[in-house]
């Protein structure tokens, strides 16, 4: 059982949805026993029966950044595929709009905050995510999945905390942003930036050839997992470096886009998706496995031509408007998600632990975790996970927002934007901005342009109360609450 709630009756921060599950779980008894009455034998659940789930996750791609999102300047026929044969959330959501923060809720499901995850980690951190916390790949291990790594790790750097240490058979990539290099445009303190394949430094000073070289070595790695693996279940996750700066384009799309090197970065994550695909599909397992694409955090606009687009949302990376934490997300599983759904209702990474749990018919991990179960709603459109369900927005230690439904409540806090934007790898200044307490109803107002605080007090009080109680649990520096239910990262042995 979870830890007792001291938020009250019903779970504010978490539904883990232990009836729901148990109520599954006798649905499930009742079908088996219908089938023994029927054929008069059952055989176990192989392990090959189980799915195979493969994670995607690009790097500060924005909401506008898919075509069927508006994408301008570039194409992503095979993310529109996902779209069309699988389902598009609409209103999808990052924990925080930077990069560490961000992966540490797809790997638990927790909001960062939780887990004391904040920022983007660089080379002098001497902390990992707790290795007690339990990670995508060691809630899937343990039933027989093989598990890999390609690509950003970013959850602590240290041998100590890499992937393998985290439930990962394997691990090729880099173990933070590929910025923290020699060569970043205004830092002049990073050390040679490490390629990494399994414990073992490969590569101590990537330059920009190899730069050039991650998209197309971190596929081809995923590629020859899903060739090698083919025949047990198997967890695939591929963080892009890209299109996070310094924007390096493989030779063979240099120049494909009408947008620069975005745009070609962007083509070339979008054509690796589609050769993933096809290597799933290639080995017949198509129906066997859950593909999810999506991305950390919004665009990093102050790099101007080199950052991506949030359409129409408001701000982008480093806020909690909606262009700094709302995301594409696409799911695909054919047989099992209805192709070329939407799902509008609010959405989040650290739903993706609780969802796969459900897929894989494994238990939730011990410690308490935030996120919803999506498998109801994406597979039997019950949607009593995340109708009305509260969504709270930290940067850093600041609670600076909470959705729910139509309603999105904005704390009163500093934000940073944009002066004017920078050009070719280069990034322009910002300006602190400070809001107030604002309400949005983002149906009638995606771009929160128009505060609505004043003609909905009631709804103003509720979010309030929310955040009151989100901030009891999980603290919130603006008010100075510290939180009660805060677990700590775990510090370098020595
Ligand atoms: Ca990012």
């Amino acid at each position: 059982m979870k830890s007792s709630n001291p938020i009250g009756e019903r779970p504010v921060l978490s539904v883990p949805g232990a009836a729901r599950r148990r109520r599954r779980s006798l649905v499930a008894a009742t079908v088996v026993l219908m089938l023994v009455a029927l054929t008069g034998a059952i055989s176990p659940v192989a392990s090959n029966e189980l799915p195979n789930i493969v994670v995607i996750v690009a790097d500060d791609q924005g909401y506008g950044d898919i075509g069927v999102q508006g994408a301008v300047g570039f194409r992503t026929p095979n993310l529109d595929r996902l779209a069309s044969e699988g389902v598009r959330f609409d209103s999808f959501y990052v924990s925080q709009a930077v990069c560490g923060a961000s992966r540490a809720s797809i790997m638990t499901g927790c909001y960062a905050n939780r887990i004391s995850w904040h920022g983007a980690p660089g080379p002098a951190s001497r902390q990992g995510l707790h290795h007690d916390e339990t990670t995508l790949a060691e809630l899937l291990r343990p039933a027989g999945y093989a598990t890999a790594f390609y690509g950003k790790w970013h959850l602590g750097h240290l041998p100590e905390f890499l992937p393998t240490t985290q439930g990962f058979d394997e691990y090729y990539g880099l173990p933070y942003s590929n910025d923290m290099w020699p060569q970043h445009p205004t830092a002049t303190d990073f050390p040679g930036l490490p390629l990494i394949d399994g414990t073992t430094v490969i590569d101590p000073s990537v330059d920009e050839h190899e730069q050039s070289r991650l998209t197309e070595a971190y596929t081809r790695r995923a590629i020859d997992f899903i060739d090698r693996q083919r025949d047990r279940p198997f967890l695939l996750m591929v963080e892009y470096a890209m299109p996070h700066v310094p924007l390096f384009p493989g030779r063979a799309f240099v120049g494909s886009s009408e947008q620069g090197a975005y745009g070609d970065v962007i083509q070339e994550i979008d054509a690796s998706v589609g050769r993933i695909v096809d290597a799933i599909d290639r080995h017949g397992l198509g129906e066997r496995t859950l593909i999810v694409y999506t991305s950390d955090n919004g665009p990093w606009l102050s790099y101007g031509n080199h950052a991506g687009s949030a359409g129409p949302l408001r701000e982008g990376k480093g806020t909690s408007w909606e262009g700094g934490v709302r995301v594409p997300c696409l799911m695909r599983m054919p047989g099992t998600l209805a192709a070329g759904r939407v799902v509008s209702e609010t959405a989040a990474t650290i739903d993706l632990l609780p969802t796969i749990a459900s897929f894989a018919k494994r238990s939730l991990p011990e410690r308490r975790i935030d996120g919803v179960d999506l498998y109801p709603l994406l597979v039997a459109g019950d949607r009593s996970n995340v109708v009305d369900r509260p969504y709270f927005i930290w940067f850093g230690t600041e609670l600076q927002a909470v959705r729910r439904g139509k309603w999105k409540l904005v704390l009163p806090h500093a934000y940073r934007t944009l002066v004017e934007p920078g050009a070719d790898g280069k990034p322009g200044p910002y300006r602190q901005q400070r809001c107030g307490l604002e309400l949005y109803d983002l149906e009638q107002d995606l771009g929160e342009t128009t505060d609505v605080a004043a003609a909905n007090p009631e709804i103003v009080r509720e979010l309030q109360q929310l955040a009151d109680q989100a901030r009891t649990a999980l603290g919130d520096s603006l008010t100075g609450v510290v939180g009660a239910e805060v677990r700590a990262p775990e510090k370098a042995s020595n």
